[in-house]
């Protein structure tokens, strides 16, 4: 039995994958505190879940989510912000997931919108979607990562030009950018997300973190550290029955049966 929330919808797939989704479709899902607490703990409860080896997050077809709720924070002071750490506490329990998540975004993925999604492993785009930092035009800068994240993915000239003229980029332009992985029409995406979140929960667990974890240092580390880092971690996974399975079945021609250990 999956818990009940009320800014979320929560479900399992072929008994393996975890999907939020986010659902507070009269605000075009802006991120309220509320909203983001139940996220963290519907997260956390499918990265406990043995049973589940990915996790898709996504949202509506018109809105992945248009932002953080611009209604709740219109009257904070700097020292409300700042003393509070606002909202700190649960926008960071997304970096905390050890399992892979998927962001399958529609529609807008605007300010911190765009920001979660980009905090996910990677993303799958349905053609309609709308990635932009419109922060600026609320006499602010992104303050979830926005102004770290984007340039990692599409470089500094699209990033600076996104969060200083507010600029939207569409699908297609996400994906040359290298800001999504994959573009499908929307009556496919998530067809597409689960398939994909699918493949990856088949494979060892424990090769999958790895893999998750190796990447992720990749934007923490000089080039001779983070190779050392998959180095290490390379050397570790000889210690699982996951890397004899899956070693053993190609060689014997048979499909693995991995055990996640
Ligand atoms: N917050 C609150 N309500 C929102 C909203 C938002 N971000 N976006 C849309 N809504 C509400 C609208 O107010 C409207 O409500 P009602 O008037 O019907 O009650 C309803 O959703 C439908 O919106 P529209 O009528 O505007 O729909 P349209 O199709 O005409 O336009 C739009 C869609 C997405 C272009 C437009 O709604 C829009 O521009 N929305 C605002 C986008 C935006 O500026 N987003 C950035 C917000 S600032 C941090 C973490 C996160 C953040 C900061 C710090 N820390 C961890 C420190 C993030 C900041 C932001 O995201």
């Amino acid at each position: 039995m999956t818990p009940s929330y009320a800014n979320i919808q929560v479900r399992i797939e072929s008994e393996k994958v975890g999907i939020v989704t986010l659902d507070r479709p009269k605000a075009l899902n802006a991120l309220n505190d509320e909203l983001m607490t139940e996220l963290g703990a519907a997260l956390k409860a499918f990265d406990a879940d043995d049973a589940i080896g990915c996790i898709v997050l996504t949202g509506s077809e018109k809105a992945f989510a248009a932002g953080a709720d611009i209604g709740a924070m219109a009257t904070y002071t700097f020292a409300d912000v700042y003393k509070g750490d606002y909202i700190t506490r649960n926008w960071e329990t997304i970096r905390s997931i050890r399992k892979p998540v998927i962001a399958a975004v529609s529609g807008y993925a605007l300010g911190g919108g765009c920001e979660l999604a980009m905090m996910c492993d990677f993303i799958i785009a349905a053609d309609n979607a709308r990635f932009g930092q419109p922060e600026i035009k609320l006499g602010v800068i992104p303050g979830a990562g926005g102004t770290q994240r984007l340039p990692r993915a599409v470089g500094k000239a699209k990033a600076m030009d996104m969060a200083l003229t507010a600029r939207m980029m569409k699908a297609d332009e996400a994906e040359r950018a290298g800001l999504v992985s994959r573009v499908v029409p929307f009556d496919k995406m998530m067809e597409e997300a689960i398939e994909a979140a699918l493949v990856i929960a088949n494979f060892s667990r424990v090769a999958v973190m790895a893999a998750k974890e190796s990447v992720n240092r990749a934007f923490e580390s000089g080039l001779a550290d983070g190779v050392m880092f998959e180095r290490r971690l390379f050397h570790a996974l000889f210690a699982t029955s996951d890397q004899k399975e899956g070693m053993d079945a190609f060689v014997n021609k048979r499909p693995a049966a991995f055990k996640h250990e």
